[in-house]
């Protein structure tokens, strides 16, 4: 048994933070369990509180990227350098590029006001094994200012092999590197350049000594035990089939999670895939990619952050600390973490009851088919969000097998300012394409009509509920059975 549990909705003035340490306060919960599917206890102690190697922890757990590396070695197709890294974030304006003490500085401050924060990530906007001093001068500053910080790096991988043991000594213990090709002649098509061994390589030479490097990087990785996700961007035409291929490989060499995330590619970023009309891929498109890819560990929560994001995943923080308003004297106050990190415990150890129990109901369905649910939330694992404020959906399938994340639909804000724009529920109604069912906290009579119109039934019945309970209770409903017990309920 478990207590019944209400999240306050007051997008204006309540993070949150804010709602978790509130719920937390008022319940006596369930002691935490670190039991999740088939991942040995070892490597769940490491992912638990990494919102992007496990699913599960970015409900609660945010990260922070300090653009400390503006250098890179190769050129990809899909970047300009104008913007960040491509690889591990979506071109947008330019970060704020920061000297290791300004990084330490925005650190500190971000973990003192930021409760969720639990992984520092340097994600360029270069490539942070090539601009290693800056890398490795900030890791080690931070560390000692904040010891349980978990650090995270991203990488292409071509200077990857020089510094794995140097990682290893640091504690660094998650790593990513982008790999979009096994085949040089599929790197060719990707990579025009790289720069190895003091000179410039081209062609596929350039793609082979990359492909090389990434592999020995990947292998060096394992053999240290330190967790490896592999991040390749889909090109349609160029690598999408290929990438199957890839995920086989990386696999093999012992990658923990494969990431395939969609290229963002628009003639205004001024990169050559976006000035020659190469087109990204449609979100079904990716979706159907990720699907041939089951059975194998995915990750389909990515928000392809920039070099600077700050929050949980989702919801950017990153323009609240701006450098000139941190004082240079700042020091670090562990308390409101450590305080998160205790009601987090809690909170967790009732989600995984009620999720383990929509699954058996779901289980228990003798017939019934497979319904994709869009859900709106704000975090903690619940549907927690205003049809009008959600910036994204997250899409789960919910079918007699189970219940799975199948990924998210990004939309523009619909409600601004107290008013809907007819333009924008437009561009939702779109998004949604495929979607049978939304869950939100509230929904207008006017966007719920328009969504019943395109084939998509809307509905608040169970706004602050768990995601899951939810799925298992609207899944048993729809094909005839009772849920054996509601969980947490509003
Ligand atoms: Fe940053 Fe990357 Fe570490 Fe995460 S991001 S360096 S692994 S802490 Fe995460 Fe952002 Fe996706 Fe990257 S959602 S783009 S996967
Ligand atoms: Fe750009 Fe990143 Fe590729 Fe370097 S590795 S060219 S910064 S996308």
């Amino acid at each position: 048994m478990f207590t019944p549990m209400i999240l306050r909705e007051s997008r204006t003035s309540t993070t949150f933070s804010d709602q978790l340490l509130e719920n937390a306060k008022s319940l006596g919960c369930s002691p935490p369990s670190t039991a999740l599917g088939d991942i040995d206890p070892g490597t769940w102690d490491k992912i638990k509180n990494h919102p992007c190697f496990s699913e599960e922890a970015h409900h609660y757990f945010a990260r922070m990227h300090v653009a400390v590396a503006p250098a890179c070695n190769i050129q990809c197709n899909y970047c300009n350098r104008k913007y960040d890294c491509a690889n591990e974030s979506r071109p947008g304006v330019a970060s704020e590029k920061l000297t290791p003490d300004q990084a330490v500085r925005k650190v500190i401050a971000v973990a003192n006001e930021v409760p969720q924060l639990s992984v520092l990530g340097i994600a360029g906007p270069g490539d942070a094994c090539y601009d290693w001093k800056k890398t490795r001068a900030t890791f080690e500053r931070v560390a000692r200012e904040i010891p349980d910080i978990r650090l995270c790096i991203s990488t292409n991988g071509l200077s990857l092999p020089d510094h794995v043991d140097e990682l290893a000594e640091m504690n660094v213990d998650h790593v990513t590197i982008t790999i979009n090709m096994v085949d040089p002649r599929v790197g060719v098509k990707i990579y025009p350049w790289i720069y190895y061994g003091q000179r410039r390589h081209t062609g596929i030479d350039a793609a082979r000594i990359l492909h090389e490097r990434q592999m020995l990087g990947l292998e060096m990785l394992a053999e240290r035990g330190i967790l490896t996700k592999v991040n390749s961007v889909m090109i349609p035409g160029v690598n999408d089939e290929h990438l199957i291929e890839v995920n086989k490989v990386v696999k093999g060499r012992g990658a923990l999670l494969h990431n395939v995330m969609p290229l963002i590619s628009n003639r205004v970023h001024g990169t050559y895939y976006g000035l020659t009309g190469q087109r990204g891929p449609e979100a079904f498109e990716l979706q159907a990619l990720q699907d041939r890819l089951e059975g194998t560990k995915l990750m389909r929560h990515c928000r392809q952050c920039r070099a600077d994001a700050i929050g949980l995943l989702g919801d950017d923080r990153g323009h609240e600390f701006t450098l000139a308003e941190i004082p240079d004297g700042i020091t670090y106050d562990a308390s409101k973490r450590q305080a998160y990190r205790q009601l987090v415990a809690r909170e967790r150890g009732d989600h995984l009851v009620a999720k383990n129990e929509a699954i058996r109901t779901v289980m228990s369905v003798e017939y019934g088919g497979s319904l994709l649910i869009a859900v709106a939330t704000k975090g903690g694992s619940r549907i927690n969000e205003h049809f009008g404020h959600a910036k994204e959906f997250h899409v789960y399938t919910v079918s007699r097998r189970g219940i799975k994340l199948a990924g998210r639909r990004r939309v523009e804000q619909y409600c601004l300012g107290g008013w809907g724009e007819d333009a924008t529920l437009d561009h939702i109604v779109n998004a949604l394409e495929g979607i049978d069912i939304l869950l939100c906290v509230k929904i207008g009579d006017y966007p719920r009509k328009q969504l019943t119109q395109a084939g998509l039934r809307a509905t608040e019945a169970y706004g602050h509920d768990y995601i899951e309970s939810a799925l298992g209770a609207l899944y048993a409903a729809e094909f005839g059975i009772e849920p054996p017990v509601k969980t947490a309920t509003a």
